[in-house]
Formats: structure tokens, sequence, C-alpha cells
């Protein structure tokens, strides 16, 4: 049997997005996080196939949009990874919204604000235009917070490391410069793939990370690695680590939200502050702590982030089941 996803690629400040416009699949569940873990359970196959070799590679990550699950809003949004069905994902939202706006793949009720039920919450967009492309969008993301203050952990090869560690959709070790990680600026990229996932591990073993209003959404699964910006427009730069090996080549959208929670619990941002985050690849996100709430008992931030996107072609991808790979691989 062959199946056929007809796909709209693009990326998000260099990290790849795969907008799948045809062969969602039909979930049970009332809300995202419960048509998300019916995914996981019945159609992780389709991730497999879209995101791993040989239709796509380490870093590539896709969402579809659903019919929305309330009835304020416009779409709602799956993620499918190479590290798993996320949460949410902000590079990946600025450029499904990007992408699915130029293409009329999404038609919200006003072209300059979009309404998405994600998994993790509800995310509201704000669109800058420019003719009939999108210029930029601000993804006004899900309450973010700080979840543990110094875990300590000793990593082979490194030493002792002692990091927080917040969730800004996704759950995120914070490492920042310390005797035994000495910055981004002197830490390579093999390094990071190597220490990464070691460092993750640890980390799930030292402390236990549930999200207080949704069980489903626990564990450490992403890294970011910080370090002093090279842009003298960015207050910072990190690298965030994800899935087998992965290095987001964007600035993260999630892991700008949990870097900001983390900064506003110690008092270093408050709201109305911007905090604008540099990727590897000196791509900027604009981010801001636009108000303090609450997640159940815990104080928390509502951050947004600005970024733009670009597509890159047009992909109509195969899955044919005489072809062994047909569900994908990843080199371990
Ligand atoms: O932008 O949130 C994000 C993200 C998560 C993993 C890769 N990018």
């Amino acid at each position: 049997m062959r199946q056929i996803f007809e796909c709209i690629d693009g990326h998000t400040c260099g990290n790849p997005v795969r907008l799948i416009t045809s062969g969602a699949p039909d979930l049970a569940g009332a809300t995202m996080s419960e048509k998300r873990m019916d995914f996981i359970r019945h159609h992780d196959w389709i991730r497999t196939a879209l995101m791993f070799e040989p239709r796509g590679h380490d870093m590539m990550s896709g969402a579809f949009f659903y019919p929305p699950c309330t009835p304020d809003a416009d779409a709602a949004i799956l993620f499918v990874e190479t590290s798993g069905c996320l949460p949410m994902c902000g590079h990946g939202t600025i450029g499904a919204i990007t992408l699915g706006l130029e293409n009329g793949q999404l038609v919200p009720r006003d072209r300059n604000q979009v309404l998405l039920d994600a998994p993790a919450g509800r995310i509201r967009a704000e669109i800058e235009w420019d003719g009939e492309f999108v210029a930029s969008v601000r993804i006004f993301n899900i309450p973010s917070y700080l979840a543990a203050t110094n875990v300590r952990i000793e990593c082979p090869g490194l030493g002792e490391l002692v990091f927080d560690i917040a969730y800004g959709g996704n759950f995120y070790a914070i490492i920042e410069p310390q005797p035994n990680y000495p910055g981004l600026d002197a830490f390579s990229v093999s390094d990071i793939l190597r220490f990464s996932p070691v460092v993750r591990e640890l980390a799930n073993a030292a402390v236990s990370c549930v999200h207080p209003l949704d069980p489903n959404v626990r564990g450490v699964s992403h890294l970011l690695w910080t370090g002093p910006a090279i842009n003298p427009q960015a207050h910072a730069r990190n690298a965030v680590f994800y899935g087998q090996r992965a290095i987001d080549r964007s600035p993260c959208g999630t892991g700008t939200s949990a870097r900001m929670a983390q900064l506003a619990a110690r008092g270093g941002l408050k709201p109305g502050d911007d905090f604008v985050h540099e990727s590897l690849i000196g791509s900027l996100f604009h981010g801001r702590v636009e108000s303090t709430t609450r997640v159940g008992s815990l104080p928390a931030i509502c951050p947004s982030i600005r970024g733009w996107a670009r597509q890159t072609g047009i992909n109509r991808i195969q899955v044919d089941d005489r072809d062994p790979f047909c569900h994908g691989f990843l080199l371990a």
C-alpha cells in the first residue's frame, strides 16, 4: 500500500518545519492533549515515516492542523518531531502558521491573529504581514514556570553540574556557565551532542518533573546550554538539544520561554521586559514577559516570542510498504 502526504516545507530562523497538509489521521479525544496521546498510541508510524531518515533527518520537525477543539479557536495543531509528539513547539508554531497562512491552509477569522489549540494549551499569535507574505509571527505561549532549582548531577567526562529545570511547553534542564561547563563559546557542537543525552538521563533520574495540570506532560526532554550573546542586539545565546542528536538551529521558542521563566523567578525579568535570544547560527527570537500568572500553586509567566519563517518547497511524500524503511530510521 502506498500513502501520500502532501507537505509544505520551510524553516523558522534556520530550524526545519514541515507542514503536513494531507493524510492527518482521525484522532480520538476532546482536547489536543487527549488527541496527542491517541496519535502516540495508534499513529506514531506517520511521525517516524515523515520525520526520520530517509524522508527526514535528525532535526526534522512537522505539524498538522486539525479542526479546533474549542469554539473560539481558528484551528488546532499537533506537533510531530524526531523527538516525539511534543506538547508544544515554538519554532514549529511560527513556521506552521506562516506556511499555513501563505498557502491558504489556515484561514483565521481575523487575518492579523490566529488562535490555536495546542496539546500544551491555548496559543494566540499576532501576524505581521508584508503584502501577501508573513513577515513575522509573535506567539503568546502557554504559562511557563521554574520547576526545580540547583539540581546536582555527576556527568562522566565533565564532572559535577548544577542546573535549574524550567517548563516552557517542554521541560528544559538549563545549563549555565560554571566550573565544569565553560559556556557555549567554548563548548563545541560535538561536545553538545556527546554530553547532552547523558545529562538528560541523569537529570531525569535526579528529579521527576510532571506538569501540575496535565500528567501526560512529564520528564526533561530538552537541554538548554547557555552562553553570552555574540550579536549586540541579543541578551544571550543558547543551543537546545533534543531527540537523539538534534540541536535547534533556531533560538527555540519553548526553550526561550523556559529561560525567561527561570530569569523571572530569580528577579532578572519582569512583565514588559524583552529578552532577545540568539541561536547557534545567529538567528534571533524576540521574547517578552507579558504578565505573571500561576500554574497550579506555582508562580509562572506568560511569555511571548516573535520570529519569522520562510518556505523552501512543496513536498509530496510517499510511504510505500514495499519499502523496508517506509517507517523511517535514525542512526543512534
Ligand atoms: O522552538 O520550541 C521550539 C523547539 C522545540 C524543539 C525544537 N524547537
